[in-house]
C-alpha cells in the first residue's frame, strides 16, 4: 500500500535546544548563576563531572549554530532564555547585556529566514530566587511576570511565538520530588506546593503577555501515556493514577482550571488544599500547547512504589533508547488524540521529539551514521502525520535537538543531536539524521512515503 506523508505547505518545520544545555559561559556579561550552575557545581551530582561552563559553546558560535539550521531547512527554532542572564538576581536589575544576547540570536535567525520560538523557562532559575524558596514561594508567579515582562517589551516585535514554562512535571518529579534534577529536593510535601506555583507562574506569564504580547503564547507538556500491563483492577486504578500525576497535573489547572481527584490518593496528606482562587490564574487562554514527546509507559502497580504510581514495565522485544525510553511511535498518536478529547480542539506543536542512541566516532570530514535516529524520527513523523489525518490541529514540528549537547545530570553522555558535537574542539558534524531530517523538510513529508 502506498500512502503519502506530505503534510500541510505552512507546518512549521523547526529543532529545539535550551539554554543551560548549549550556551556555555552561564556567567559572562554580568549574568547571575542559576539552580542548575549550582547543582552542576556540587559534587556527586553529574555524570562524569559535567557542567554547562562551556556546553557547546552556543554563547559565542551562534551564528554559525544559525548556519547549521538553514542547512537543513529550518522554519522555525526552538530555543530558551536563561533567567539569570537578563535579571541576574531573578527580579529587580536588568541586565541589558544578557537581553541583547538573545535580541542578536533572534536577528541572525530573522536574516536567515528562521522563525523563532522562545522558551521563558527551561528549568534553570535564578539561584537568588531559590534563595527565597525558588518555586516553593508563591511569589515566584509574580517573579516570573516580572521577568516574562523585561523580555516581552524587548523581543515581542520581532518573536512571534513563546512559551512560558518547558515540563512543569520534570521540573517538580526531578527537582523536588526524586531529587535527580536542581534544586535536588527529595520531598513529597514540596513537590505539589512547587507543581501549583509553577502552574501559577505560567498562568501569570500569560496574562503579563495579554498586557504586552502582540503573537501567540502558550505553555510546553511533556505527555508521556500511560498504558496498564493488565486488566487486574490493581494495575488500571495505578495506570490512572500514572497518568494524572505526569500528565494531568499540570495540564489540567492550565486548562481546566482543576485537578484531577487521583492527586489526594498518590500524595496523601501531602496534597494541599489550595485556595480556589489560584485557578482562574492557572487557567489562562493559550493560543497553543507544546507537547514533547518521548516515549509511552506501561504501568503495574506496586505497593512500594514512591509516589503510589506504580512502576514501569519494561518492554521486551522492542528498541529502546539509550535513555531506556521504549521505542513506540504509537504513543505520539494517542497522546496527540487524548489530548484533543480531553482539553479540546487547542492548537499543537509537538516542540520536542528524538532520541539519544549510540553513535560511532567521527572520521573526518565524514558523516555520523545513526540509522537508529532516522528510525525513531521516520516512525513518529509518520505517526505524526497519523494524527493530523485523525483531525488533531497540529502546527508544527521540532526535533530534539540541533546539537549532542548537555543531558541534564547525565551530561554529555547522552547525544541526541541532529549534529554531533566533538565537546573537546567543538567541532560540528552532520549526522545522517540531519540529511534525512532536511530532505523531510525538503519534500513537506513526503520523502517519508520512501
Ligand atoms: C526533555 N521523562 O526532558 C527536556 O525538555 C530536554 O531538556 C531534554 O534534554 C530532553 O527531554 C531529553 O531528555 C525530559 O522522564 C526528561 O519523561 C525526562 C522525561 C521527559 C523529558
Amino acid at each position: 500500500m502506498s500512502r503519502s506523508y506530505r503534510f500541510p505547505a505552512d507546518f512549521v518545520w523547526g529543532a529545539a535546544t535550551s539554554a543551560y544545555q548549549i550556551e556555555g559561559s552561564p556567567l559572562a556579561d554580568g549574568a547571575g548563576p542559576s539552580i542548575w550552575q549550582r547543582f552542576a557545581h556540587t559534587p556527586g551530582m553529574m555524570a562524569n563531572g559535567d557542567t554547562g561552563d562551556v556546553a557547546c559553546d552556543h554563547y559565542h558560535r551562534y551564528k554559525d549554530d544559525v548556519q547549521l539550521m538553514r542547512a537543513l531547512g529550518l522554519k522555525s527554532y526552538r530555543f530558551s532564555l536563561a533567567w539569570g542572564r537578563v535579571l541576574p538576581e531573578g527580579t529587580g536589575r536588568i541586565n541589558q547585556k544578557g537581553l541583547d544576547f538573545y535580541s542578536r540570536l533572534v536577528d541572525e535567525l530573522l536574516e536567515n529566514g528562521i522563525e523563532p520560538n522562545a522558551t521563558l523557562f527551561h528549568w534553570d532559575l535564578p539561584a537568588a530566587l531559590d534563595d527565597r524558596g525558588g518555586w516553593l514561594n508563591r511569589d515566584s508567579a509574580d517573579w516570573f511576570a516580572e521577568y516574562a515582562s523585561v523580555v516581552f517589551k524587548a523581543l515581542d516585535g520581532r518573536v512571534k511565538l513563546w512559551s512560558t514554562i518547558n515540563e512543569p512535571w520534570v521540573v517538580t518529579d526531578g527537582g523536588y520530588l526524586h531529587g535527580v534534577l536542581a534544586p535536588g529536593h527529595r520531598n513529597k510535601y514540596e513537590a505539589p506546593i512547587a507543581a501549583h506555583n509553577i502552574m501559577r507562574a505560567s498562568g501569570a506569564g500569560i496574562q503579563a503577555y495579554r498586557a504586552v504580547g502582540k503573537h501567540q503564547i502558550g505553555v510546553v507538556f511533556n505527555i508521556e501515556p500511560k498504558y496498564p500491563a493488565s486488566d487486574n483492577p490493581k494495575d488500571l486504578a495505578a495506570t490512572r493514577r500514572a497518568q494524572a500525576y505526569m500528565n494531568e497535573q499540570f495540564a489540567d489547572p492550565a486548562l481546566l482550571g482543576s485537578y484531577p481527584p487521583e492527586l489526594k490518593d498518590i500524595f496523601e496528606d501531602a496534597w494541599p488544599d489550595f485556595p480556589s482562587d489560584d485557578f482562574s490564574l492557572t487557567k489562562q487562554p493559550v493560543d497553543f500547547v507544546g507537547i514533547n514527546y518521548y516515549t509511552r509507559s506501561v504501568v503495574r502497580h506496586d505497593r512500594r512504589a514512591y509516589p503510589q504510581i506504580g512502576k514501569r514495565v519494561y518492554q521486551r522485544n522492542t528498541t529502546h533508547t539509550e535513555t531506556s525510553w521504549e521505542v513506540y511511535e504509537k504513543g505520539l498518536k494517542d497522546t496527540l488524540v487524548w489530548f484533543k478529547d480531553r482539553y479540546g480542539d487547542v492548537p499543537i506543536y509537538v516542540t520536542e521529539n528524538g532520541a539519544a542512541f549510540y553513535d560511532p566516532p567521527v572520521a573526518e570530514s565524514d558523516i555520523v551514521q545513526d540509522p537508529l535516529r532516522i528510525d525513531y524520527l521516520r516512525k513518529h513523523l509518520r505517526a505524526l502525520h497519523e494524527s493530523i489525518e485523525a483531525g488533531v490541529n497540529v502546527k508544527g514540528y521540532y526535533a530534539w535537538s540541533l546539537l549532542d549537547n548537555l543531558e541534564w545530570s547525565l551530561g554529555f553522555s547522552k547525544r541526541f543531536g541532529l549534529y554531533h558535537v566533538d565537546f573537546a574542539t567543538q567541532k560540528r558534524t552532520p549526522k545522517a539524521s540531519a540529511k534525512f531530517y532536511a530532505n523531510v523538510i525538503q519534500t513537506h513529508g513526503a520523502s517519508l512515503g520512501d
